[in-house]
């Protein structure tokens, strides 16, 4: 999920090209540009976790018969509906790639104090690794099946309840989304869009053959967020495009580590973002870095901590440290390099700074009891609203971010007719080595 540069920190960002300094327009969330029309019920056709759930009847019924071993399955299914937790027995999931570190902090990898620390962080890994082979395993199958033609309903419902399958929380009963599941929604930003944009209920969009779309979701396992992105084209004139940002990515990521400075990090990311240009129907364009959007850290049941890493050249002197998680992740596009609000919000998130203001609107107040108990501080969407039977919340909804309660993300947008691309990983700062936790061998 991306982050967005303040607009005051823009200024102080050294940015290589400012012919394309629009002034930001950036309108006040928006809030009230809702309605409630399309809201429509859920067609509940949840099937995560219908398998193991049967096995205490199935048990009684077969008692005569004689025993036969319930096989714990070995391979996952397509669509992939096998618990990793099952795949995977006694937690031992696969490590991300690890990654030693240079020069002065070379001597973490083997240093006894550095091991003994890393050691202490056991649960804390598997955690890690559990979500992230989840995330691998939802993405490889969504790449091999994501169609033109397909709706970015079925695509969104496609991908998180495989997701809930694989953690083995279906998160319909109170509280069960914060166990595990999804990180954060399913983002599907098509062409100009760059992020944040998911279906409403309703939304009948239909993925095109000449789209350009950003899959970025997030999934957590007790509240180890792993959030890791890619982009999806079906035309090879992109090709390009998604060269440029995956190599920025990639740069991003090698250049992370322990005393790493983010401003200099961002500066790399856009010397390898701007060295591509992609032709396009017989028009060049240069790709650029989208100078507004930056990694950042992740914290806990939170996914934007208090580290950005712009992905232009900045003078910010923020170090990357020891314990650290950083989502590292990049954005090329065709257009101004420049994101803006636009449309209607989907993604919402409780804010962490959780200040106390006496709601009036009772319909507020009861959802954000729901909000609260259902997602904390993890980003939701109003599908996830829907799933769990919540109907006519907009106006409540609308009120808890008006009173600064719940911050709303609304789609973030270059311009008309440009394309946009994406990629981004999940990375640990270890004590003894840098774990890139979400790569895969798709990306
Ligand atoms: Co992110």
């Amino acid at each position: 999920m991306a982050a967005q540069a303040p607009t005051e920190a823009l200024k102080e960002l050294k940015v290589s090209e400012s012919e394309n300094a629009t002034k930001a327009t950036n309108g006040s969330a928006a809030a009230g540009d809702d309605h409630e029309a399309e809201d429509s019920d859920d067609d509940g056709d949840e099937n995560p976790g219908a398998a193991n759930g049967a096995t205490g009847a199935a048990k009684k019924k077969r008692k005569r018969k004689p025993k036969k071993k319930k096989k714990t399955p070995t391979s996952q299914t397509e669509p992939p509906t096998v618990m990793i937790s099952q795949l995977f027995p006694n937690k031992n999931y696969p490590k991300g790639e690890e990654v030693e570190y240079k020069d002065e902090n070379r001597y973490r990898t083997t240093n006894e104090e550095k091991r003994h620390l890393d050691n202490l962080q056991s649960d804390f890994l598997a955690d890690y690794r559990e979500a992230a082979e989840v995330h691998r395993q939802v993405r490889q199958y969504a790449q091999k099946t994501i169609k033109p033609g397909q709706t970015l309903t079925e695509i969104a419902e496609g991908i998180e309840n495989s997701v809930r399958a694989l953690t083995g929380h279906a998160g319909l009963t109170e509280g069960d989304c914060m166990v595990a599941g999804m990180g954060f929604p399913c983002g599907l930003s098509i062409n100009h869009c760059a992020a944040h944009f998911t279906p409403n209920a309703g939304n009948k969009l239909v993925l095109q053959q000449e789209d350009v779309m950003k899959v970025d979701f997030g999934v957590h396992v007790n509240g180890k967020i792993v959030d890791s992105a890619f982009t999806l084209a079906f035309e090879p004139k992109y090709d390009n495009l998604l060269a440029a940002v995956k190599a920025a990515t990639n740069a991003g990521v090698a250049e992370a580590g322990i005393d790493a400075r983010v401003g200099e990090i961002g500066g790399v990311i856009q010397e390898v973002m701007e060295s591509y240009e992609v032709e396009i129907d017989g028009t060049t364009y240069p790709v650029k870095s989208i100078r507004n959007l930056t990694g950042h850290t992740i914290l806990p049941y939170s996914i934007h901590g208090t580290k950005a890493v712009p992905i232009v050249k900045s003078n910010d002197q923020t170090k990357m440290e020891e314990g650290d998680v950083f989502a590292i992740e990049t954005f090329g596009s065709t257009g101004n390099g420049y994101v803006r609000d636009d449309g209607e919000v989907s993604h919402y998130a409780k804010r962490g700074d959780g200040h106390h203001v006496d709601l009036r609107l009772s319909s507020a107040k009861s959802l954000l009891n729901v909000i609260t108990k259902n997602f904390g501080t993890l980003p939701f969407c109003r599908r996830y609203l829907d799933r769990l039977g919540q109907d006519k919340y907009l106006l409540g909804l609308n009120s808890l971010v008006q009173n600064d309660i719940v911050e709303a993300y609304p789609p973030l947008c270059d311009k008309k007719g440009s394309y946009t691309a994406q990629f981004e990983h999940t990375i640990l700062i270890r004590p003894t080595v840098k774990e890139v936790i979400s790569r895969g061998e798709d990306y």
